[in-house]
């Protein structure tokens, strides 16, 4: 399609979705999306990798960047991750910064803007989980957005939203829709991300890992897809077949994610692949298996592979020899 063939009243806007590990950027998302893209657990540091998510309401689209949470660690991984979200500041419209009411919020903004170690343009604060305070609404957080805005000063305005209750989402969209950019879409014909099926598939496989794994193991965890092919003969509905490794760092922790007699890895591949099949629509046989690949986090590799390039900072070690 050419970009001329597009509606004259279309917008779009860019926003970044940036914030601490586990303050709800990824709930959000998927509460604004109407749509399970983003991976969600309990466990902080689910997110990897930045990418886009897209939505759109009548003309505008909504492109959010969800980012790993900035938070501080010299490891050479954590390093790459804090990359991710810093790029996800770049050429973006706004800047969500998303800050959770249950925990210190003036803490929060500074340690992010230290973390972060770069000005933010304009950036728009949102208040998360504003079901677990009580009465949030009401809470005089125009005298906090002011102290904000004293270490953030292009802090421009602020919203208390709830992912899990829906409070004030459809402000926020209005928000969002109400500043995007008169100008053709990005993203055509549905398209949901620029991240493709191979990315989400192992998105969905990690985040069973990371539900159903205890402690530290879900940490050491990657997942690598080995093959997605499309069997499905035309006419007929879509049938994949998907080979995916998850490694590990150590012999004892292949022990567990297989599980006694395949048990754990027979449960993680279960419910991957049905998040898997509402994903592709048709059926999916899912083929996993435990690879032991000692340190595979300081392998690069194994990071380049799973979406993590060297970050600025990365040890010397890790850049090309030029
Ligand atoms: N009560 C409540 N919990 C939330 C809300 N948003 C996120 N959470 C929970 O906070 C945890 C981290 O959420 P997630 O979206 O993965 O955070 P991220 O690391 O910033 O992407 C999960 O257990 C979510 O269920 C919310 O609005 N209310
Ligand atoms: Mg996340």
């Amino acid at each position: 399609m050419l970009l001329t063939d597009q509606h004259p009243n279309n917008k779009s806007i860019m926003v970044s979705v940036l914030g601490a590990p586990n303050v709800g950027k990824s709930s959000m998302i998927n509460y604004l999306m109407g749509l399970d893209l983003s991976v969600v657990t309990k466990k902080p540091q689910t997110t990897r990798n930045k990418f886009h998510c897209v939505f759109t309401v009548d003309h505008a689209e909504i492109v959010l960047v969800d980012t790993p949470g900035l938070h501080k660690s010299s490891v050479e991984f954590n390093k790459r991750l804090n990359e991710q979200a810093r790029e996800g500041t770049e050429g973006v419209d706004v800047n969500l910064l998303l800050i959770d009411l249950t925990r210190e919020i003036l803490a929060q903004v500074k340690d992010f803007l230290q973390l972060m170690d770069k000005e933010l343009d304009r950036t728009w604060i949102i208040f998360t989980k504003a079901d677990r305070i009580e009465n949030a609404v009401e809470l005089p957080l125009t005298l906090v957005f002011d102290s904000i805005k004293e270490v953030l000063p292009k802090a421009e305005k602020f919203f208390v939203i709830s992912s899990k209750a829906g409070t004030n989402m459809h402000v926020l969209t209005g928000a969002l829709c109400d500043a995007a950019i008169p100008g053709p879409h990005l993203y055509l014909d549905g398209s949901v991300s620029n991240k493709n099926e191979r990315f989400f598939a192992s998105e969905y496989i990690r985040e069973q890992a990371f539900e159903l794994l205890k402690d530290e193991l879900p940490y050491e965890v990657a997942i690598l897809i080995e093959e997605f092919k499309d069997l499905s003969d035309k006419g007929k509905p879509r049938e994949s077949h998907i080979s995916a490794s998850i490694l590990v760092n150590r012999p004892s922790q292949r022990a567990i994610v297989v599980g006694t007699k395949g048990t754990m890895i027979k449960e993680i591949g279960t419910r991957s692949r049905l998040k898997i099949e509402a994903m592709t629509g048709g059926k999916v046989h899912l083929n996993l298996h435990v690879k032991v690949s000692p340190k595979w986090f300081k392998n690069n590799y194994v990071l380049e592979e799973i979406g993590l390039p060297r970050a600025h900072n990365s040890a010397r070690v890790w850049r090309n020899k030029s």
